[in-house]
């Protein structure tokens, strides 16, 4: 399944946001700047963002305002505008062996089964996977973790309920190399970005990584969840300030009517969206396609819209 139809409903909401709008634009005889506003307001509504809402109707209000476009012409302007917010994340490829990827993210955003999911993909493609279990809050969360290793054949480092999870990244690090490992995917726990103490847990586990190595990890991936929409934005923004992310994994795509929101995420950061999950099961996690998520926003739009 990919990103395209997984997403399809997700984007409903704001798929028929523009789709009224552009009823109404095709059927007048040209478009005024009262059309713009409804269809801004539409837009923000349908949780496309105010910052990429702002930018799709700017689009318009520059090529489109007083003529008479039809539908399909007002569509392909919004379309390009899209285009140019949105972009490809580039290619990823392990650069070390092994390869360090640092998961980290809010509570219940996604993290632990991003990682089944991540290590199911990476065995796919001939690679000896290693997770380490850093919650160590919860003995649960660390045999949820084990539970994915068993089910895509990864090798697991943990240490008992409570320790410290900068010693276990440590460990699981040295051990990746004994083991002759590809990639260590590091599972955290999750935490609030304004909870000072739990961003210096995070600090402190990468600076005794570092010792292993200075280019550990190699990638921090934020994993956000689709349904918290553009409120997002700022979330990311504080784990930026206190970790370079090298990537964001946006979760429950497969159930929210929130999609919209990547536009803004994209258009505000400079963060590429790697990866999108679409449902829970172990093959639900999809690369990023940029046209594959126009795709989705606009397809049944510029069907019905002309
Ligand atoms: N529908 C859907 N559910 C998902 C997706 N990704 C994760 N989930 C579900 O979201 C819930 C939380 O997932 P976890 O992986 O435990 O989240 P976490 O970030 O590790 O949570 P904490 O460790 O408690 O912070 C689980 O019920 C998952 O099955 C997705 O892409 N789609
Ligand atoms: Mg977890």
């Amino acid at each position: 399944m990919g990103l395209f139809s997984a997403i399809k409903s997700g984007l409903s909401k704001t798929r028929d946001a523009i789709l009224g709008e552009l009823k109404v634009i095709a059927g007048a005889g040209k478009v005024t700047d009262e059309m713009l506003e409804n269809l801004e307001e539409h837009l923000i509504k349908a949780d496309v963002g105010v910052e990429a809402a702002f930018l799709l109707t700017d689009a318009l209000r520059e090529n489109a305002l007083g003529k008479s476009l039809t539908g399909r012409e007002v569509l392909d302007i919004m379309r390009s505008e899209a285009e140019r917010l949105l972009s490809d994340p580039p290619e990823f490829k392990l650069v070390a062996k092994p390869h360090i990827i640092l998961i980290i993210g809010v509570n219940g955003a996604g993290k632990t089964t991003t990682i089944g999911k991540l290590a199911s993909r990476f065995k796919g493609e001939g690679k000896k996977v290693m997770m380490a279990a850093c919650d160590t809050f919860r003995a649960a969360a660390i045999d949820q973790l084990e539970t994915w290793a068993e089910r895509s054949g990864a090798e697991f480092v943990r240490h008992q309920e409570g320790s410290d999870p900068a010693s276990v990244a440590y460990d699981a690090c040295e051990a990746a190399g004994a083991r002759d490992c590809d990639v260590v995917l590091i599972d955290t726990a999750g935490r609030l970005h304004n909870k000072d103490h739990l961003m210096e847990e995070l600090r402190k586990m990468v600076r005794v990584m570092k010792k292993l190595d200075k280019a550990y990890p190699h990638d921090i991936w934020l994993v956000i969840d689709g349904n918290t929409g553009q409120n997002t934005i700022n979330q990311i923004k504080i784990f930026h300030q206190s970790f370079p992310l090298t990537g964001l994994v946006v979760t429950k795509l497969d159930g929210t009517a929130k999609g919209g929101s990547l536009l803004s995420i994209a258009s505000a950061l400079q963060i590429p969206i790697r990866w999108v999950g679409v449902g829970e099961r172990i093959d639900q996690l999809v690369p990023f396609s940029k046209q594959e998520y126009i795709e989705g926003l606009f397809e049944n739009a510029l069907e019905s819209g002309e």
